[in-house]
């Protein structure tokens, strides 16, 4: 490609993958396929939301999902592309989605013998659509423990974050970009709508060490444990660096809000609140799968006391409190937590 009259390399993310397989050991290019089958999903919900404000799509589908929310339509439309487009690929021989209450089983043709599992939340923040604010898909990628050949098992989505062999998440923005990792760094491409491909625009991402924006929800600040409270005390206090408090920035979209943070460096916090007491994203679709992020970019993921990865999941849908972004201030916040200071 040709621009001002300087010629780049485009690398395509269908390219990127296939350069990559061979990082895998025994690879025999099934992850690869699913990735690819990720990647085609990714761009047919984001012609969708792109869409959102032009056709009847908005508003609510009527159900409600097993969080007890209200669904609306595009979480369904999202939910059913990954599915089907996972399915087609024929290296998944099951799902895990925030949409559905249970696993969906692949039990048929090639599904059956497929090696991985695959969790996801299709299409978090969807309550920001209707107000035209980024929302994204978080995924999570497991090698199955049972026999291929037989069904897949619940026992197969609950790994703990360690095990993943890829993660990451679309962020349908300004701009549409694909970030993952396969446990070699982290890669983000971003969606040339013109020729319909991801194209390798952030590679090698590291997140800063430290950073200087914070972001929760302080709506709940009352409900807050004291180690919360305290460690936003110190956010509010003037840094000695600069003269000013850290800035905080909350847009209420997990990806967006950790995507920001990952790229200037920050802290993401959902703590316990009293209408959450445990906290309110979930391990498996949404903390799992950033959290990989995060580290693979040389930032920190914890439940406020320990690794986030490291946490043996119970069940399909729990929810974990979750601090994520720069590893310094992912630290602190846990000093904070684990002995807050008094006011
Ligand atoms: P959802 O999965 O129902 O969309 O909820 C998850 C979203 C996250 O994207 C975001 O971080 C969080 O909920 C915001 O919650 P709150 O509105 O309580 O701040
Ligand atoms: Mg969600």
């Amino acid at each position: 490609m040709s621009i001002h009259g300087r010629s780049y390399r485009v690398i395509t993310l269908n390219e990127f993958i296939i350069e990559r397989q061979a990082d895998f050991l025994h690879a025999k290019g099934e992850l690869s396929r699913l990735l690819h089958h990720l990647g085609v999903a990714a761009k047919i919900v984001n012609k969708k939301i792109n869409k959102a404000g032009l056709v009847d799509i908005l508003g609510r589908a009527g159900d409600v999902n097993v969080q007890g929310e209200e669904v609306q339509k595009l979480d369904v439309f999202a939910n059913e592309q990954f599915i089907a487009a996972l399915r087609a690929s024929g290296e998944c021989c099951g799902i895990a989605s925030e949409e559905d209450q249970t696993i969906t089983v692949f039990d048929e043709g090639l599904s059956r013998d497929g090696r991985y599992v695959f969790c996801m939340d299709p299409l978090d923040g969807s309550s920001n659509i209707e107000v035209n604010v980024s929302v994204g898909t978080i995924f999570s990628i497991y090698r199955r423990r049972s026999e291929p050949g037989t069904p897949a098992q619940l026992e197969d989505f609950l790994q703990p974050g360690t095990a993943q062999v890829a993660a990451g998440y679309v962020i349908y923005g300004s701009s549409t970009m694909l970030v993952y990792t396969t446990g070699n760094g982290v890669n983000g491409f971003t969606l040339d709508p013109s020729i319909g491909e991801f194209c390798l625009s952030h590679p090698d991402i590291k997140t800063p060490t430290s950073g200087r924006i914070y972001s929760l929800n302080e709506g709940n600040h009352v409900h807050f444990p004291e180690g919360v409270k305290a460690y936003i005390r110190h956010c509010q206090k003037d840094d000695p660096a600069t003269g000013r408090p850290y800035t905080s920035r909350y847009i209420g979209s997990l990806v967006s809000d950790f995507h920001r943070n990952l790229l200037k460096g920050g802290i993401f916090i959902y703590p316990p609140t009293g209408a959450a007491p445990k906290g309110k994203l979930r391990l498996v679709y949404e903390c799992n799968p950033i959290a990989f992020v995060a580290e693979q970019a040389g930032g920190r993921a914890s439940d406020g006391v320990g690794r986030i990865l490291e946490r043996k999941p119970v069940d399909l849908h729990e929810r974990v409190p979750f601090f994520v972004g720069s590893r310094d201030m992912v630290s602190e916040a846990e000093r904070f937590l684990a002995d807050p200071p008094p006011r």
